[in-house]
């Protein structure tokens, strides 16, 4: 596919958009907004400071590491240790699914209650330490839980509270209770990013290789970056169960903590979100020799080619054929839809501007639909999530990213096994296997396209009013803007109501979903009434 011809000229739209702001501002966004080009794709500034007093898409620190990694596991019992909004915000809003199966409404499910110390202002004068430790024990007392993680609000690291310490306190006083805690301050780095690497840190010292089951089957993977929103896992533990392949952990949509303690006992790690855990799949392979390769399963054609990779992985021919009779069985559904909806959908624009992964992912299922991601980028990610990872020795560590902690990992001593030898890697390789790689975004873009970095609400309007997509994705934050514009928001991060768009199946809903929404002719007649009377009237209270 090729973009189509008559669309502004997307250097021209940078220019005006950049015109508007301060001659400084302009000067820092400029670096962030890139013209595409596949070939010689070049460099985008991410991972940086939003400017003050910009409307950003972004979260916070802990968001991406109370909300995002941790989260969605069912039987950990996640305590926010700060004032009640930052637990209430990040309670099940993203719409991550778990599947408790048969433990009972009050079993090890604690997804649907919301942990919180509750920090009031006498806590923040004298400290909330004591009210910390008695959260702690409560919960145990209550629930009786496997684990117990704590995670630090800003208010915990200005007043220094040691977290730490409690934890290992409640940890050693209980015995049968894995207590760890998470510095994982709202302020810390300039993202949520920071967030997924102190959580990657701590699952990585605190939970992994604790246990010594491996599950039964032969092929036994984990899957990483994958959270269950609106179901996705669901759909991938039934694709991954009819090829005969065992998933131990998805890190971490509908997983257990034991499922995390075991996934040193894996052969294979597959990456989903590169963004927000490549550092446990890299610590991983240096620990006990567990190679990883990216993978994506959103769009049927890589859904399709992640499946053969995976296989292919394992070098059994009846696998690979297993694998093969599934796809073909599967494809027969995605092309009757595709068939159907496509003639509706095709030539149309979309636009993605979410997160650190499905800016990229999702443009696979638009291609799928005819449809061209004429601009996209991501809230939070870095230059590897764009450039690739070749990029990644020359990125600047700044004194935000120097903030986290790098963990220095060394083979186990005893549990080091390389599950494949040199040789058998080489071998891999030469057939196209590109291990602890990922070549970002915008090497699958088309020529001309526009790709941003941490888009401003101002320059996301810029963008609707210059192109007219037929769709725009992003969050909740800027749904109704984008929809009082007369432009159907998809969100990504949710799904709003819909899902689960993974797999073959989810693609099929995936396409369903998008033709109601870019065929929907209500869309015509929204006329907000800022286009009538552009200013706000308003008088001053005399009395
Ligand atoms: Fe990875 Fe995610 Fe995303 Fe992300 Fe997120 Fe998310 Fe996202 Mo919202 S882990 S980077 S921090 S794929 S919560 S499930 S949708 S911004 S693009």
């Amino acid at each position: 596919m090729s973009m189509p011809t008559k669309l502004p000229d997307a250097a021209a739209v940078k220019a005006a958009i950049l015109e508007k702001y301060p001659v400084k501002v302009a000067k820092k966004r400029s670096k962030s907004m890139v013209v595409n080009d596949p070939q010689t794709v070049p460099a985008v500034q991410a991972n940086v400071r939003t400017v003050p007093g910009i409307i950003s898409q972004r979260g916070c620190c802990y968001a991406g590491c109370k909300g995002v990694v941790l989260g969605p596991t069912r039987d950990i019992i996640n305590i926010t240790h700060g004032p009640i909004g930052c637990g209430f915000y990040s309670w099940l809003t993203r719409r991550n699914q778990t599947d408790p199966g048969e433990v009972g409404p009050d079993g090890e499910n604690f997804m649907m209650y919301c942990f919180s110390t509750d920090m009031q202002d006498e806590n923040i004068v004298f400290g909330g330490e004591k009210k910390l430790r008695a959260a702690i024990q409560e919960a145990y007392d209550t629930f009786h839980p496997k684990a117990i993680a704590v995670f630090a609000t800003c208010p915990v690291g200005l007043i220094g509270d040691d977290i730490h310490a409690i934890s290992r306190e409640m940890k050693e006083k209980f015995g049968d209770c894995n207590v760890f805690a998470f510095s994982c301050e709202g302020y810390k780095g300039v993202s949520q990013s920071a967030g997924h690497h102190i959580a990657n840190n701590q699952i990585f010292k605190h939970v992994i290789g604790r246990g010594n089951t491996r599950p039964d089957g032969k092929y036994v993977m984990n899957m990483l970056g994958e959270y269950n929103i609106g179901g996705d896992a669901f759909e991938l533990e039934r694709l991954l169960e009819s090829c005969g392949i065992t998933l131990n952990a998805t890190f971490s949509g509908n997983s257990t903590i034991g499922a995390f303690e075991n996934a040193h006992m894996a052969d294979l790690n597959v990456v989903m979100c590169h963004r927000s855990i490549n550092y446990v799949a890299d610590m991983i392979e240096k620990k006990y020799g567990i190679p990883w390769f990216k993978v994506n399963f959103i769009g049927a054609e890589s859904t399709a080619k992640s499946l053969r990779k995976i296989a292919q992985y394992f070098e059994d021919p009846v696998l690979i054929e297993r694998v093969e009779k599934v796809i073909e069985t599967e494809m027969a559904a995605v092309k009757a839809a595709s068939d159907e909806i496509r003639p509706r959908t095709e030539g149309k624009l979309a636009m993605l501007f979410v997160g650190g992964s499905r800016a990229h992912h999702y443009q696979d299922l638009f291609r799928e639909l005819g449809m061209t991601s004429v601009a996209a980028g991501y809230e939070f990610a870095h230059r590897d999530d764009y450039e690739g990872r070749r990029v990644l020795p020359s990125i600047q560590v700044d004194a935000d990213s120097r903030n986290i902690e790098e963990l220095h990992v060394e083979p186990d001593p005893a549990q080091y096994a390389p599950r494949k030898s040199t040789d058998e890697m080489q071998t891999l390789g030469q057939h196209g296997y590109e291990f602890n790689d990922y070549d970002g975004m915008m090497t699958e873009m088309e020529k001309g396209s526009l790709v941003i970095d941490d888009i401003s609400h101002y320059e996301m309007e810029r963008l609707i009013e210059t192109y007219h997509p037929a769709v725009f994705c992003a969050g909740i934050k800027e749904k109704y803007c984008v929809q009082k514009m007369g432009v159907p928001m998809k969100q990504l991060h949710s799904y709003d109501y819909g899902g689960p768009y993974a797999g073959f199946k989810g693609a099929i809903n995936f396409y369903r979903d998008i033709d109601r929404m870019v065929n929907a002719k209500v869309w015509k007649l929204v006329r907000p009434p800022w286009q009538d009377t552009p200013r706000i009237v308003a008088e001053y209270a005399t009395a």
